[in-house]
């Protein structure tokens, strides 16, 4: 762990895009303390969090920098400022390689996790045919994500990067929703990732919060 910074506050709850940004800290070896909210009692809209967040969402974190304090929100750029606090730990130093994880990473925000998190909402204002449309376009790219991890080792090459992280947590969520026996390689993948140490602490920081 790396003891020479104050540790990321991490305002957030069990949900995929907290989860995200936990495994990134964990495998990029970035001290951080949870803070839990409770989304169900609505404590996201307390104006102590509204003051950090305005859109009332989870996860914000709060880096100590010294004078001014970094206060930034959106999971998926919170994972792109650990990837540049630690070089090479969650994406590739070189360009190329760099930049086919980068591909892989936004396939699996915009592809599959958007799509998902849609259908998600629509399910809540009750259009069930619209939103079971949308889960099997989500679930059938990440079905198709097995062809990455039939040439690689990973989802973004032959490291584990923000590509991974990414696509496990939403196989995570969906995984009854995924034929295992289907693909050896991505049932390979996946069990990999749930075992590797980052993602088995990840996955549990906000069971208890430490904040
Ligand atoms: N695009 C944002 C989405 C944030 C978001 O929607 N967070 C959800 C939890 S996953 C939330 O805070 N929900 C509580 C609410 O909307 O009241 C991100 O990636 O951080």
């Amino acid at each position: 762990m790396d003891t020479n910074r104050h540790p990321i506050e991490l305002i957030g709850a069990r949900t995929g895009n907290c989860l995200r940004v936990a495994i990134a800290f964990e495998e990029a070896d970035l001290p951080y303390q949870v803070r839990l909210l409770d989304l169900r009692q609505g404590e996201q809209h307390d104006p102590a969090h509204l003051a950090l967040n305005p859109a009332g969402k989870v996860p914000t974190i709060i880096d100590h920098l010294g004078e001014t304090d970094l206060i930034l929100s959106q999971s998926n750029a919170i994972l792109l400022y650990a990837a540049e606090l630690k070089p090479g730990r969650l994406l590739p130093l070189k360009e190329t390689d760099r930049a086919i994880a980068l591909e892989r990473y936004f396939y699996f925000l915009t592809d599959v996790i958007a799509v998902s998190h849609s259908a998600f909402f629509l399910r809540s204002l009750g259009s069930h045919a619209a939103s079971t449309a949308l889960d099997e376009r989500s679930n059938a790219a990440l079905r198709d994500a097995a062809r990455f991890v039939k040439a690689t080792r990973y989802m973004g090459g032959e490291s584990f990067s923000l590509a991974d992280i990414a696509a496990f947590t939403i196989a995570s969520v969906n995984r009854r929703h995924i034929d295992w026996n289907a693909d050896a390689h991505l049932k390979r993948w996946f069990d990999e990732v749930e075992q590797r140490p980052s993602a088995r602490r990840g996955m549990k920081a906000f069971e208890h919060s430490n904040g």
